[in-house]
């Protein structure tokens, strides 16, 4: 049986990645790569679950096919939730994954180890050409590291040490870290969501 295509609607390399190794087994993603450029518009929404639904809302406005987004972040408890959904441009320049960490470790040098608490969040959406959409959380709470250890996964991972675990999510393997991330969670949750959606009607709503 053909798996349904969807467009897989990010910029972000370490996304790529990890959402084809959760997401790709059931759902042929075709990358930006793979379909007509556009020029994706400013990430304005105030909470991830709006920024993931602008932006699979985007993909399928300019290519007609059904997309799905992720928008994610790291949010400190010491730091009310930030950076938050501004994590991809905290030091000013957007991606910049050096910079920010920088940045962020600098903010919190001061807080001691008991208040370095906080967690990646994930929110996974899909929509599709006849409007539908839906949108899930996933979470991985842990706290902020005094440096970077780690050489695996992108962003913030050299400074995110799991509850339970005493390693970043960058010192973990691929599979590791996808059993237990925020993204792995979110995804597997839409995941059959989305299938039952593509396959004519389902129950997902906006
Ligand atoms: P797209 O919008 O194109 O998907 P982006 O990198 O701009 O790519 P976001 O706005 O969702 O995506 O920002 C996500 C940022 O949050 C990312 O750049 C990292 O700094 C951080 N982040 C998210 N998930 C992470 C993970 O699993 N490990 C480490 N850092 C993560």
């Amino acid at each position: 049986m053909t798996r349904p295509r969807a467009v897989l609607a990010t910029r972000n390399a370490g996304k790529v990645d990890e959402l084809r190794r959760i997401l790709g087994g059931e759902v042929e993603l075709l990358g930006l790569d793979d379909v007509t450029p556009y020029e994706p518009g400013p990430e304005t929404g105030a909470t991830f679950e709006e920024n993931a639904l602008a932006k699979a809302r985007e993909a399928v406005h300019h290519t007609g096919l059904p997309a799905v987004a992720d928008d994610s972040g790291l949010a400190v408890d010491a730091m009310n939730g930030m950076p938050g959904v501004l994590s991809a441009r905290w030091a000013g320049r957007h991606g910049d994954d050096r910079a920010n960490l920088e940045l962020l470790l600098a903010q919190l040098e001061d807080v001691p180890d008991e208040r370095r608490a906080g967690g990646f969040v994930c929110a996974a959406a899909y929509a599709l050409p006849d409007g539908r959409s839906e949108v899930v959380l996933g979470h991985l709470r842990g706290w902020v590291a005094r440096a970077p250890r780690g050489t695996g996964g992108f962003g913030y991972d050299p400074l995110l040490v799991p509850d339970g675990l005493d390693v970043t999510t960058a010192e973990l393997s691929a599979a590791e870290k996808d059993a237990i991330s925020h993204r792995g969670q979110a995804f597997r949750t839409l995941a059959p969501r989305l299938l039952q959606a593509l396959g004519g009607g389902g129950q997902a709503s906006t």
